[in-house]
This record gives C-alpha cells, structure tokens and sequence, in this order.
C-alpha cells in the first residue's frame, strides 16, 4: 500500500489509442452503439467480455431442464463481471477528465477498479469493510496499486462514506450507483443472446448490491425492444439467506453469510431490481450458506467450473426450486458465474483436502496408493 498523500497524479501516462488497447475486443469496442460513447471517449480496454457460455454436464439433470448454461464470468481479465461495468465508467471518467477514482467493495469491484486505474494512470481509492474481502481480492488490489481504505464496518458503511466522500473530493465513483457501470455490464445479456441465438427463459444471478441484474434486465429488454430476440427471461435473484433484504423487503444490519462478495444489506439498486423482478415475471430468493457451499462443490467436481461461493449462490438457488417441486420441463436455463474461485482460497481449502503426503520414490508412492508394483 501507498503511503504518500492523496495528490492525483499530474503527469498521466499517453492517453490509449482508438481500440488499439485489445484489438478486436473489449467491451466498449464490441458493444459501442449500444453505450453511450462519444467521439471523446478514450477506447480502452483489458479485453473484457466475450466470455464462455459453458453447457451443463451434470447439474442439468437434477434440473430438468432442456438445457443449462453457466457464464463463465469469471473468466474476465480480472476474475469476475465487474470487468465489464469498469470499463466503461472508467473511459467515462476519463473522458470527463477525472485522475483519481474510488469505489466501496466486497473485493471484486476493487480489484477491478485498481486494474483500470492502474494500466491508465489513474489513482485509485477503495473502501472496504476491514477483515472482510477474500484474500485473493485483498491481492489483486494492492498488487495494481490502489490505496486501501479498510473501514471498522460492513459494505453498506463504506459505500455511505465512498458516496460522501466523492461528493465532497474531486475523485470519480465507480460503484454500480454509476450508471456507466450499469450499461457496461448489460453487454453480457447481448453475448448469451447472441451465441444462443434467443435469451433464454430463466436468467438465474446472485443478487447482492443489486446493479447486476438491473444490467442483464436492461440487457435483455434492449434487446427485446430491438428485436434481436422474441423473448425475455425470467430473471431469477438469490441472496445469500443472511444477507437477504430484498427478499425480506427490509435493509439487514449484519449481513452474514459464507458467500462474501454478497454481504451486502442495504442493496443500492434496490428499486430496479424489484423492477426487474416483477416485469420479468421472476423472483428473488434466498439460499443457506449450506445450499451455497453444496453447489460451489458440485460445479467444481461435476462441472469443472471452480467459481466463487457468492457466484454458486443462482446454481443453488434453481437446484433448490427444483427440489421443492418447480418444473423446468422444457426451458433453457442459464446461471451467471459471476466470480472465479481463485478469489477466496481460504474457503475452498475448508473443503476435506485428498492431499498424500509423500517421499519422491517411486517405489514407496505405489505402495502407499496401494496401486500395484509394475515391477
Ligand atoms: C462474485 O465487489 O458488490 O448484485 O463490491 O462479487 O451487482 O452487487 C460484488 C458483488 C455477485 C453481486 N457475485 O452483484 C463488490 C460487490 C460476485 C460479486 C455479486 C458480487 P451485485
């Protein structure tokens, strides 16, 4: 961590060439007539979006469903969906000349924030509830530089001080409250719609500060409206069960749950998730820390896809509705991994470990596998 004063840098590094940052790819390269880019807008880019949308093995079959789908967010450039959002409210703050931006973070949204901010010079502040972002996250944003506001409280704390304290300080908020993260971050329901060649008909997403599934609804109703697709899914939210306001339809003073990233119980987009809820004929619910862990096993044994547990919270939420009786008979069915796995080691080796402790000799590991002598 930086330790010097909170002076923006003055000598910014070149600004970045018209596409030139990831030829071909990129959120804003990709999607620029459905962003609001103007001729001023700095095209940058880490490569973002384009993610895979990996077909279910396993999991479909205790589902039921004509198909099941993950979105491997996950795989963007810094290891979870933010990625996308980022871009564009960091091109956005450049564009309105901004050197320093902040965000409060349950960790991704940090971690994204500071690589931004890194490779195009820009300072960058996070807020997070101190002792309470996974490891991995905590060392995406100190290895990019950012200055790291650990604050005595929860999410709900830090995004209150990181809204005050860029009203008062010439620094650019970059959380969902930015609506340029909201449109960036909407490009993802383009993608699954474009490479299923229709949206599906449930869009199951963990819920938290709520700005996700605002972006895929808006996503999906853009292009509804555009005709690209005939129809809209049912957006389907889970919440972790201890951090579930939007299900209760009250704030949580203590979020708890396993699933950090989602610890979350004031949600800023409160309003429009509701919305995306009711018009899309869907739900949102909420999950045990049990329910979560079971399906963050299951998709890293069954399905190679090692996610974060927030992201496991949808997978646990649709196996839960399955088990209580819903049908998915017939219906396409996709699940948005939002994070990868490598974000929280601490809670993935709490897993019983098959780890052989073993001499290097050859001879000995055989006989200690009880695998028979080839000799
Ligand atoms: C892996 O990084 O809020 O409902 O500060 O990291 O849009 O908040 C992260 C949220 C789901 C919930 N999955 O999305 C942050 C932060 C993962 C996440 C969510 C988050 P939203």
């Amino acid at each position: 961590m930086r330790s010097e004063g909170s002076q923006p840098p003055s000598a910014a590094r070149p600004a970045p060439r018209a596409a030139g940052d990831a030829p071909g790819r990129g959120v804003l390269h990709r999607y620029r007539d459905h962003l609001p880019i103007t001729a001023a807008t700095p095209m940058i880019s880490l490569g973002e979006g384009d993610t895979p949308l990996v077909r279910s093995t396993s999991i479909v079959k205790d589902l039921g469903c004509e198909a099941l789908y993950f979105k491997l967010e996950s795989c963007n450039p810094t290891g979870s969906f933010k990625d996308r959002g980022m871009v564009v409210a960091v091109a956005k703050a450049m564009e309105e000349g901004a050197t320093a931006i902040m965000c409060a973070s349950t960790g991704n949204t940090s971690a994204s924030a500071a690589a931004y901010a890194g490779r195009y010079g820009l300072e960058c502040y996070v807020v997070i509830p101190d002792g309470r972002v996974a490891r991995g996250k905590m060392a995406q944003g100190v290895s990019h530089g950012a200055q790291i506001l650990a604050v005595d409280g929860s999410f709900d704390d830090a995004l209150r001080i990181a809204r005050e304290l860029t009203s008062r300080q010439p620094i650019a908020l970059v959380n969902s409250v930015n609506p340029f993260r909201i449109e960036g971050q909407k490009t993802a329901s383009f993608e699954i719609a474009d490479t299923l060649g229709e949206a599906p008909d449930v869009l199951a997403i963990p819920v938290g500060n709520a700005g996700n599934i605002t972006a895929y609804w808006r996503g999906f109703v853009e292009y509804h409206r555009m005709e690209r697709t005939g129809v809209r899914p049912r957006m389907r939210g889970f919440q972790a069960a201890g951090a579930a306001p939007l299900v209760h339809g009250a704030p949580v003073k203590s979020p708890q749950t396993v699933a950090s990233a989602i610890r979350i119980g004031n949600p800023a987009s409160w309003r429009t998730a509701i919305e995306a809820r009711d018009e899309s004929g869907g739900a949102i619910e909420a999950v045990s820390d049990d329910e979560i862990l079971d399906a963050y096993r299951r998709l890293a044994r069954e399905e190679g896809i090692f996610c974060e547990p927030a992201s496991a919270a949808c997978v646990a939420g649709v196996l839960k509705s399955a088990d209580a009786g819903e049908s998915f008979a017939g219906k396409t069915v996709v699940c948005i991994i939002t994070g990868s796995g490598l974000k929280d080691p601490e809670t993935a080796l709490q897993t019983e470990a098959e780890v052989h402790h073993l001499p290097a000799d050859v001879d000995v590991i055989e006989r200690e596998m009880g695998w028979a002598s080839s000799r």
